[in-house]
């Protein structure tokens, strides 16, 4: 299946836009494979209402491994199964929680196999704290994935105040790339994610 790898900083929005971005695709229940660190994976049914405060959170760092959905994207001719991939947040330098490491790690490794990249980015935080809101190993990935390739940024938390003036420094920190706006809680500009993601996959 191919798969659409989700990264960015802890709380920037990713696992929130993994749950509402295939409620958007009109999933709502759903299993939910878990890729452990060490190896492994397994799968656990997944509702993507009633499992949200589980799942996302104020607290760095809730999710410490990959975690995926299959969702069906609309096509021409007919639906194809694709797969989202929910990732550990990237961060600067060396976290000292060996889990943590290792799950930064892991991500690194599926970001070559990915088929796309949606790199999730916190405008408002932006916005209020400017260009360093956004960390040196998210310019690095910009930096080692190719022009043309299928990489997206997501400006996120556009329903918060000063996301407007934080779209406008990640477009100048990402020049080149395509930036698209976004509100994971609102649901809002998915349908030009949406259409990015049918483009690649
Ligand atoms: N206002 C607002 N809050 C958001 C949005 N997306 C995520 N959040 C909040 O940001 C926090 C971190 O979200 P989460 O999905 O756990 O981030 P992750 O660490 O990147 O997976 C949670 O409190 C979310 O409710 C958004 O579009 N708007
Ligand atoms: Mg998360």
């Amino acid at each position: 299946m191919r798969t659409a790898l989700i990264i960015g900083q802890a709380n920037a929005g990713k696992t929130l836009f993994l749950l509402n971005f295939a409620r958007y695709l009109g999933l709502r229940r759903a299993e939910m494979t878990v890729q452990a660190v060490a190896g492994g994976s397994y799968a656990r049914p997944c509702d993507l209402e009633a499992d949200r405060p589980l799942l996302v959170g104020d607290e760095p760092h809730t999710t410490r491994c990959l975690q995926s959905l299959a969702v069906s994207l609309p096509a021409r001719k007919r639906a194809r199964a694709v797969r989202l991939t929910d990732s550990t947040g990237l961060l600067d330098g060396i976290d000292e929680d060996r889990q943590v490491r290792l799950a930064v790690a892991q991500t690194l490794r599926a970001l070559r196999l990915a088929d796309a990249v949606l790199h999730v980015i916190d405008a408002d935080r932006v916005g209020r704290q400017g260009r360093s809101a956004i960390a040196e190993v998210e310019r690095q990935v910009a930096r080692y994935l190719p022009l043309r390739s299928p990489y997206a940024i997501l400006a996120n938390k556009m329903d918060l105040p000063a996301a407007a003036r934080g779209l406008v420094t990640i477009r100048g920190t990402f020049r080149g790339r395509t930036v698209l706006p976004i509100s994971a809680l609102r649901q809002q500009g998915f349908r030009e994610v949406r259409r990015f993601v049918a483009r690649y996959l």
